[in-house]
């Protein structure tokens, strides 16, 4: 089973504290939540990392993602849909997120650090399996160098699909700029004695409320998309998860002939198994003087989730919830 705090594959042993069984993980001594080792075969996991440049906005999904989980009445699209947090941390770190979005603020920038996972059962989405979602965030100068990374985001080698957060409208010279993150991250994953070849990617643009306007000027469609975003086109997730590959292909033909970045695009589809693309805006508008001055408005942040969980779990395991409900 996979250690969700040393990202080993380990057997969890079953010991005694204050006379109550909990689970230790044998080589880093953590406690793992009992829900998450006795759900393992039914929940697989699915390591969520977050790769991206200081503010391009990874903090700011995971809160915006928890709220739209939390706070939008996803329930009522999908019948059997509910989430579980499986600690106390994770509980907490949900809860403090939605309710900062909730007061209007927004979080400090993440310190450099080997994060703590906020680990979260999602269950009943239509067609998608179930699964248990390991969450890491930390600060985007881990992403910087690939020697931060290996010491920083040893996390990344255990995702089968990497997530790259990237905001076009904070960067100045956005194809240098892109390969450059990737570049790291591919050397960061040798380094860490993995290989993104074994891995699918999914290229997030962020803040996509900040470039509507200027840059997607000449693709409606992409614009329209996002324009809609609201959560009610999830009710069938059949004709959303095709509407997605296309938004997909058609941002890939952005990303080359808008943003001028060949040079990504072709070392991004040489180094991983399938690249994806998708866009959010996890506020709906841009943030004044540091604060929020009315209620999020959250657009299309349940695509890099679908994408993840899409490419992460096997599809044999799909087979077997079909088979045995
Ligand atoms: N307009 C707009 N701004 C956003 C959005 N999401 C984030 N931001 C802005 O970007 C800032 C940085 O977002 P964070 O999520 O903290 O960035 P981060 O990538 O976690 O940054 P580090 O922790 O420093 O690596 C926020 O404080 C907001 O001002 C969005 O959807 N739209
Ligand atoms: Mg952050
Ligand atoms: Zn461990």
């Amino acid at each position: 089973m996979l250690c969700p705090f040393c990202l080993d594959d380990v057997t969890f042993r079953q010991v005694e504290a204050a006379g109550v069984p909990i689970y230790v993980c044998p080589r880093c001594k953590e406690q793992t939540p009992a829900l998450y080792s006795k759900g393992y075969r039914r929940y697989p996991p699915v390591v969520v990392s977050a790769v991206g440049f200081r503010q391009h906005g990874k903090t700011v999904y995971f809160a915006s993602l928890f709220y739209v989980l939390k706070q939008l009445a996803l329930d009522q699209l999908w019948p059997e849909f509910f989430t579980m947090g499986l600690n106390e941390e994770s509980l907490d770190t949900v809860q403090k997120n939605v309710a900062m979005l909730q007061g209007g603020q927004l979080p400090a920038s993440t310190p450099k650090n080997f994060p703590q996972p906020t680990m979260i059962r999602l269950q009943g989405i239509p067609f998608e399996p179930d699964c248990t979602l390991l969450c890491y965030d930390t600060g985007g100068e881990c992403f910087e160098r690939p020697s931060q990374l290996v010491q920083y985001g040893g996390f990344v080698k255990r995702a089968r699909l990497a997530m790259l957060l990237v905001s076009i409208s904070d960067l100045e010279d956005a194809p240098r700029e892109m390969h450059k993150l990737l570049n790291t991250y591919i050397v960061g994953m040798e380094e860490l004695e993995a290989t993104s070849q074994d891995q699918h990617l999914v290229v997030v643009f962020t803040k996509v409320d900040e470039i509507t306007s200027r840059l997607l000027d000449g693709w409606s469609d992409l614009r329209d998309y996002m324009m809609a975003g609201d959560i009610e086109s999830l009710a069938h997730p059949g004709g959303y998860l095709k509407r997605m590959r296309f938004i997909s292909d058609r941002l890939r033909d952005f990303t080359g002939v808008e943003l001028r970045a060949f040079e990504f695009l072709n070392a991004a589809e040489a180094s991983f198994r399938s690249v994806e693309f998708c866009m959010v805006s996890s506020l709906g508008a841009r943030p004044q003087d540091g604060r929020l001055p009315v209620q999020i408005v959250p657009r299309r942040v349940v695509d890099p989730l679908l994408w993840m969980i899409e490419k992460s779990v096997p599809p044999w395991f799909r087979w077997l919830k079909w088979l045995f409900p």
